[in-house]
């Protein structure tokens, strides 16, 4: 790093003083926080997505400013790698250092040690880096944008290219795209998405001469940026009647009593929805369209809804799936396709009994996206989803080339109308529609609406594929909650020595009991999730692990 490199740094950061007391972390999702200590943060950040570029030959790399389901105050950022998925976890600490530096020099003096390390030149030999940035519709979105930009910039000959307004899988879309020398514009996105759904429309059996009955979907768009794109999205698609609430643009708040958060976790109506809505199908997306989840009014004297979670869109998805791949047969060379399905210690155990019945190979990974992803991606087609609602399904490059061939050849062979040929067409259209970068709310809809349509199915009879366990989550308050330490799939714990067994006497009392905690990746506590016949069990049984757990670490 040379004098002007060290000036060029010097001289920005002291536009932005780190605030005092803030320990950041960069977590599970990347830094959030209150909007208004984050500017420093926001600001290094940029630094860090320019010297990814540069280690990644100057790919282009991706930063989403967004605090997701947070409340409208709160901001955060998120890196996307150059492949469209999360920040590689080999470096994360160094965002940790950074965003912590206390001086201007120490942050100068980390950047130079990890550039090192790293070997990451700068100057004649690199192109420099590019990095796009994409921002939700937090009014300190702009400002924050300006810090990601002055951070970028100060690493010299980079380029920082504000893409506007977007949700977060959007960006990680487009800069995928990118990086694959594919068309990345956000109209490229919308298209994309509007003709693999209408593909999938067209290759809907028809039976007889009956033409489906569309009836209506609702959704509620948090107030956030979500709300906003699947409305443009909306004028190019048909067959597919949408009404859309809570855009943001009728008063309400971000996230305020509405949002696939508030719905999964309070399991009741979001603002804007009511009796005159009783058994109709609605969607809820959270703040930055990552989340998606599906619920309906049973009846007008309920105050709770009816909630189809991220495991009951893995169900309908993994269903779909394996009927193409059943209509194919044993074919792939020989070998069976592989089809995997990846779930946490979350999803309840109704729907794992489904998945395990349907023959399916059901894998477990801690929480977090990044750690379901990398497990999917093990698969030729691997579904992933979060019981919150974040998820997608990967198919593997070699996988997708095999069905284009495939396709081909049976074109060729004139057997263009065949059964076979309009299974790969469906999987082959299901890959273009659904993110392959990250979990998308947009995608995830289109693709819910058009297996319903395919299969004939209202949203109360997807909703009795499995029959949900009664669950309890609870978070403990603890000294230091990294004194929990658990097994990767994060369904036992291995310290406190003694807790487990602890934990399992008490399952053992209740009929279908299940339990388990861990340390928050995203708060100062321990969770608790407990599952059981009854929810009185459900509820008894978290309330036991919880005074362990207390016991134990209080
Ligand atoms: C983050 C994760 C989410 C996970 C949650 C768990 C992403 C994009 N988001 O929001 O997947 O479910 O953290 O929070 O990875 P917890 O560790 O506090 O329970
Ligand atoms: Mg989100």
């Amino acid at each position: 790093m040379d004098e002007i490199q060290i000036a060029s740094l010097l001289k920005s950061s002291e536009l932005f003083p780190i605030p005092q007391s803030v320990k950041l972390s960069y977590g599970t999702a990347g830094f959030r926080g209150d909007a208004k200590l984050l500017e420093s943060t926001v600001y290094r950040v940029g630094i860090l997505s320019a010297l990814r570029s540069l280690k990644l030959g100057s790919a282009t790399v991706g930063l989403m400013i967004t605090a997701s389901h947070n409340k409208v105050s709160d901001n955060g950022i998120k890196v996307s790698d150059p492949s469209g998925g999360m920040l590689s976890q080999e470096w994360e600490p160094f965002a940790d250092q950074i965003a912590n530096a206390s001086s201007p020099q120490e942050l100068v003096s980390l950047i130079r040690e990890f550039m090192e390390k790293e070997e990451i030149m700068i100057g004649e030999k690199n192109k420099g880096a590019e990095v796009w940035l994409g921002r939700d519709t937090r009014p300190s979105g702009e400002s924050l944008l300006r810090a990601a930009e002055i951070g970028v910039g100060s690493i010299l000959g980079s380029v920082a290219i504000d893409i506007g307004i977007l949700t977060t899988p959007q960006l990680h879309w487009m800069v995928r795209a990118k990086n694959k020398g594919l068309k990345a514009t956000e109209n490229d996105y919308f298209e994309n998405l509007s003709t693999s759904f209408m593909c999938l429309i067209d290759l809907i059996p028809v039976s007889g001469n009956d033409k489906l009955e569309i009836s209506k979907l609702l959704v509620d768009g948090a107030n956030g940026v979500g709300g906003q794109k699947i409305e443009e999205l909306r004028g190019s698609l048909s067959n597919l009647d949408l009404e859309i609430r809570n855009t943001g643009r009728d008063g309400g708040v971000l996230n305020e009593g509405v949002g696939a958060d508030f719905v999964q976790k309070e399991k009741v109506l979001p603002l804007g929805f009511g009796s005159k809505d009783v058994g109709m199908r609605c969607a809820s997306l959270d703040g930055d369209a990552d989340r998606l989840v599906y619920f309906y009014i049973p009846s007008e004297s309920s105050e709770k809804v009816e909630l189809l979670d991220g495991d009951k869109i893995l169900s309908l998805f993994a269903l779909f799936i394996k009927e193409q791949l059943n209509i194919l047969g044993d074919d792939k060379e020989g070998k069976q396709s592989r089809l995997g399905v990846v779930q946490t210690a979350y999803a309840n155990g109704a729907s794992t009994d489904y998945l395990k019945q349907l023959g399916l190979d059901v894998v477990f990974a801690k929480t977090g996206v990044k750690h379901l992803h990398e497990k999917a991606a093990e698969f030729d087609i691997g579904i992933y989803f979060e019981a919150n609602g974040h998820g997608t399904i990967l198919f593997s490059e070699s996988f997708i080339s095999w069905l284009v061939s495939k396709q081909k050849d049976l074109t060729d062979k004139g057997q263009g109308g065949s059964e076979e040929h309009k299974a790969v067409s469906r999987l082959v259209a299901v890959s273009n529609l659904i993110n392959q970068a990250v979990g998308d709310a947009l995608s995830g809809v289109l693709l819910v609406e058009v297996i319903l349509q395919h299969m004939g199915s209202s949203i109360q009879k997807w909703n009795v594929l499995y029959k949900d366990l009664p669950s309890r989550q609870i978070k403990v308050e603890v000294p230091d909650r990294t004194a929990v330490v658990t097994t990767s799939e994060e369904t036992e714990a291995l310290r406190p020595l003694g807790i487990q067994d602890a934990i399992n006497s008490e399952i053992n009392k209740y009929p279908r009991g299940r339990a388990f905690i861990r340390p928050s990746g995203t708060e100062d506590v321990v969770r608790v999730y407990a599952e059981a016949s009854t929810q009185e069990a459900a509820d008894s049984l978290a309330n036991s692990v919880a005074q362990l757990v207390k016991s134990f670490l209080g």
